[in-house]
């Protein structure tokens, strides 16, 4: 990991304009911030996506087309605290539903508490965690006989250009087998008046996270970013319904970075892109799927027409 950080720090603050991986926010602090941010009353999608697990559960697991009595898997990429997932997994267990739990996510600790936390609230869930960066391996998707549902929530997708989108709904697909199932949780292309705050809130959480990304260069790459010399600019293309997120620098500023050995020039205004936060609507996800084996199967949408849970079939 340290190496892939490293390389990839230097390849993308010497590119112009400068960039930087949104999948680095991710150490323990800002494991912290992120559940913060989903508690945040401006950041939406998280309750949004929570209000059609727990209310429309029936008609999800209809959607997913399993036989109670036939074994299948639940995959979920990115699993996180689980706690969408919990109502489904809940339902499906009183329903009498034979099936493995796997959650897949980059952090051991945050699939320990998630393994200890179900196996304390539904001690009858079979699960099995598998540690890896699902961009890299799609690891958790073996070989295996059983049909497999696949929950790729929490607009995760959003975190990638759509040229990365097509490619990894490409090679997600490969890994599947016809007849099974993706489900694909999406931000919904709205109104900058409410997507600019969700990515910008009053309590200044957000910027908190965005900036912990040059904490853990300083850390883990003896960088030497003043962090009070940076800040958090979040913009909104609402026409095309894409967030970026940007660290601009406040003043003309030379960087060094230790384990690369080398220093980086800003100049005052200049910004790093640090995330993309993509919104889509179902036109966007058929192109991103069009060269793929997945169709749209079903949509499910929360009571405020926020976000969307889109139903993939595998042909
Ligand atoms: C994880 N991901 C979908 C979040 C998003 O909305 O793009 C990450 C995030 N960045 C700022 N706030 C939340």
């Amino acid at each position: 990991m340290s190496d892939d950080f490293a390389n990839d720090v230097a390849e993308g603050l010497s590119a112009t304009p400068k960039t930087l991986p949104s999948k680095y926010f991710y150490d323990a602090a800002g494991d912290d911030l992120f559940i913060q941010i989903m508690d945040l009353p401006e950041y939406y999608l998280t309750r949004a996506e929570m209000e059609i697990f727990r209310e429309q559960t029936d008609s999800l697991i209809k959607a997913l087309g399993q036989r109670p009595e036939k074994p299948f898997e639940l995959v979920e990429l990115g699993a996180g605290d689980g706690q969408k997932t919990f109502h489904l997994l809940k339902k499906l267990l009183s329903d009498g539903y034979d099936f493995t739990y796997v959650p897949v996510d980059i952090s051991a600790n945050v699939l320990e508490h998630l393994k200890n936390f179900l196996k304390k609230e539904l001690p009858d869930l079979k699960i099995r965690i598998e540690q890896g960066d699902y961009f890299k391996r799609l690891k958790g998707l073996q070989e295996t006989a059983q049909p497999r549902v696949i929950l790729y929530l929490g607009s995760n997708l959003g975190n990638l250009t759509d040229e990365k989108s097509k490619a990894f709904m490409e090679k997600l697909s490969r890994r599947l087998t016809p007849g099974d199932r993706l489900v694909l949780g999406v931000d919904k292309k709205k109104s900058a008046d409410i997507v600019l705050p969700a990515y910008n809130d009053s309590k200044g959480v957000t910027a908190a996270f965005n900036l912990n990304l040059l904490t853990r260069i300083n850390r883990d790459l003896g960088g030497e970013f003043k962090l009070e010399q940076f800040r958090h600019a979040p913009e909104y293309d609402e026409e095309n319904g894409i967030a970026i997120s940007y660290l601009e620098s406040l003043v003309d500023q030379d960087i060094i970075i230790g384990a690369l050995d080398r220093t980086f020039n800003f100049t005052k205004g200049e910004k790093i892109k640090v995330e993309i936060s993509r919104k889509y609507d179902l036109p966007i996800i058929r192109k991103i799927i069009a060269d793929t084996p997945f169709e749209i199967e079903t949509v499910f949408k929360d009571s405020q027409d926020l976000y969307l849970d889109i139903v993939l079939l595998r042909d």
